[in-house]
């Protein structure tokens, strides 16, 4: 593995958010691909935050301060990601359900969303349902992407369908939902119109949704 991809991990893992800016623009400059850098140094620096949880090696302050380092990491790739964009291709609300901190996963399908030439608009984390629906009412969004990272939020998105249904914008969105402890047979319980289990799946699956070929 590239020296500097295993230096991005580390730094994400020792949370170092000053440092990793200047890592990726280097691992940029060296040619390689915004996508790499992402799957193979951010995404997978992650994933080993999240194994040292569930091992009790890390606790809550770890897991943030590595979330700040991915932010910041993040920023630095965000134009890279994002430079197949351009014209719009629909309008899509996003945000993190009710009970919900997790953002960086949200985050990821909001920049890939961009790059794929939609218009995005981020409500943010821990959003109620009923903010969801008035915002899908008030953009007559497209698409309505909705994230959970917990077991105990994923709950929320049936709430969120609920409550676009009750003031009668179902037929108008189509609803995506994604996060970590989804899957393809929870979406189609709750009623959504696509499960994606990562960002780039979303964008595709995005566009499949308002071309009607899915
Ligand atoms: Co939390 N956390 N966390 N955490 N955290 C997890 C999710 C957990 C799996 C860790 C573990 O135990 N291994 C676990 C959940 C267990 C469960 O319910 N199944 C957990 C827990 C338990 C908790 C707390 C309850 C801990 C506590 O307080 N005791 C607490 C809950 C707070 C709350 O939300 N109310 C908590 C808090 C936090 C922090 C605040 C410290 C921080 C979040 C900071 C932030 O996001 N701003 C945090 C973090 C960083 C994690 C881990 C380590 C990393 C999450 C992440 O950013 N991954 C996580 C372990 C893990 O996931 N490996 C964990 C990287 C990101 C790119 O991936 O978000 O999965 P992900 O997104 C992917 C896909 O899921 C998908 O595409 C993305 C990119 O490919 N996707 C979508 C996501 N949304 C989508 C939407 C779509 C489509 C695809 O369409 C719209």
């Amino acid at each position: 593995m590239d020296e500097l991809i295993t230096a991005i991990q580390q730094q994400i893992l020792n949370g170092d958010h000053l440092a990793i800016g200047d890592t990726i623009s280097k691992a940029m400059e060296k040619g390689l691909a915004a996508s790499y850098i992402l799957n193979e140094g951010l995404i997978a620096a992650m994933d080993e935050v999240g194994r040292r949880f569930e091992a009790g090696e890390f606790f809550v302050p770890e897991m943030l301060v590595s979330a700040r380092a991915m932010k910041a990491g993040l920023a630095v790739i965000r134009p890279s990601l994002g430079q197949e964009g351009v014209k719009a291709r629909g309008k899509a609300v996003i945000g993190t359900v009710h009970g919900d901190l997790h953002d960086i996963g949200k985050n990821l399908v909001g920049i890939m969303l961009e790059g794929a030439g939609f218009e995005v608009i981020d409500l943010g984390s821990d959003v109620p349902p009923e903010r969801f629906a008035q915002v899908v009412r008030e953009q007559q969004a497209d698409i309505l992407g909705l994230s959970a990272l917990l077991t105990t939020t994923m709950e929320q998105m049936r709430q969120v369908i609920e409550a676009v249904e009750d003031i009668g914008v179902r037929a108008d969105v189509r609803i995506l939902v994604g996060g970590a402890p989804l899957t393809d047979t929870f979406a189609k319980e709750i009623g959504a119109d696509g499960y994606a289990p990562d960002a780039s799946t979303a964008t595709v699956l995005a566009r499949e949704l308002l071309s009607g070929s899915s």
